[in-house]
């Protein structure tokens, strides 16, 4: 026997991607509804070879017997909706912002910080997929050797906005204007993903300062972002330089990470080996290489981290959320 699921968002590009992470994995699903705005209301979706018919997402879409739902259709829909679908016992996933630093709301990556999920209240919120990519090799580094200060550099994909991101991106190479991004992302790097806050970070930047302090749980970990969009289709790719407070030898370091649930280790430069973000395209691991030595500080070490940040920055961290959910129910 499984769970009755819903989708909210479906039709978007993580949404349709939860549907092929759940059937890649053979998530337990008894029944599926699938909900989205009214525009997208009547398309047709298959799951396991079976027709399913998108719905209007309302008020009343939650008074069905549905144990799980998992969001992805933005901020101001999770805002009104989350709720309601937690009100009625339905355990919510969320993929948007809106709950990602509620102190009420765990923020979970499953090979990081498993055992929040013990806490939520109908509601567990997905970390930004920067983050995601992010701390999951971390973690561990952290466990051993302690993080003092993390210095990263962002290369992320026009995937990331959705399905108009790479319509963007396309335009933009056929030399039309954008409509998506603030400048043509074609030819370009872009130092801006979110809006601009007062403090001159963005807010995509702050997501990576807040969340990884949350989903770590430790305030003491200092991290300076830069974001940039990059004219690439899908995976993020970051540049990580990170200073721990005690020593460690990078034998040891890359067994540690070798080791890491989730992780791959792709490191071989005499032979141009490095992670790729179109290898990492339709993956769910996270991988890394560039691992070297930063001279310049006590302890530091510097890295190159690449996913997909559909799948292991949105989709399948959530699913594997919803898996976890299962394990406790
Ligand atoms: C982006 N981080 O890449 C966002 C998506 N959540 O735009």
């Amino acid at each position: 026997m499984g769970v009755n699921v819903a989708i909210v968002g479906a039709t978007g590009m993580v949404g349709r991607t939860f549907l092929k992470v759940m059937e890649e994995r053979n998530f337990p699903v008894n029944k599926l509804y699938l909900f989205a705005s009214s525009k997208s209301a009547g398309e047709k979706l298959y799951f396991k070879n079976k027709e399913y018919i998108v719905e209007e997402l309302t008020e009343e879409s939650f008074n069905r017997d549905i144990q799980i739902a998992l969001f992805s259709a933005g901020a101001t829909v999770s805002k009104q909706f989350a709720p309601i679908a937690a009100s009625r016992g339905i355990v919510v996933i969320d993929n948007s912002s809106a709950w990602r630093m509620d102190e009420n709301v765990p923020l979970v990556v499953p090979e990081v910080n498993p055992e929040d999920i013990s806490w939520h209240k109908g509601i567990i919120a997905n970390p930004n997929c920067s983050t995601i990519q992010m701390v999951v090799p971390l973690k561990p580094l952290h466990d051993k050797y302690r993080i003092k200060r993390i210095v990263v550099s962002t290369y992320q994909a026009v995937s990331g906005a959705g399905k108009k991101g790479i319509d963007d991106l396309e335009r933009t190479q056929k030399g039309e204007p954008p409509q998506v991004f603030p400048h043509p992302i074609a030819n370009n790097c872009i130092p801006h993903i979110d809006s601009f806050t007062p403090s001159g970070y963005t807010k995509e930047e702050l997501k990576m300062i807040n969340e990884t302090k949350k989903i770590m749980k430790d305030d003491s970990i200092k991290v300076s972002p830069t974001t940039v969009r990059v004219p690439v289709v899908n995976s993020h790719s970051e540049s990580v330089n990170v200073e721990f407070a005690r020593p460690y030898e990078m034998k040891e370091l890359i067994e540690i990470l070798k080791n890491a649930p989730g992780v791959v280790v792709m490191d071989d430069p005499e032979h141009n080996l490095y992670p790729l973000a179109t290898f990492a395209t339709g993956k769910d691991e996270v991988f890394v290489g560039r691992i070297r030595r930063d001279e310049t500080v006590y302890s530091g070490v510097n890295m190159w981290i690449v996913a997909d940040n559909i799948r292991k920055g949105a989709a399948t961290n959530a699913v594997q959320i919803a898996e976890l959910v299962i394990k406790n129910m």
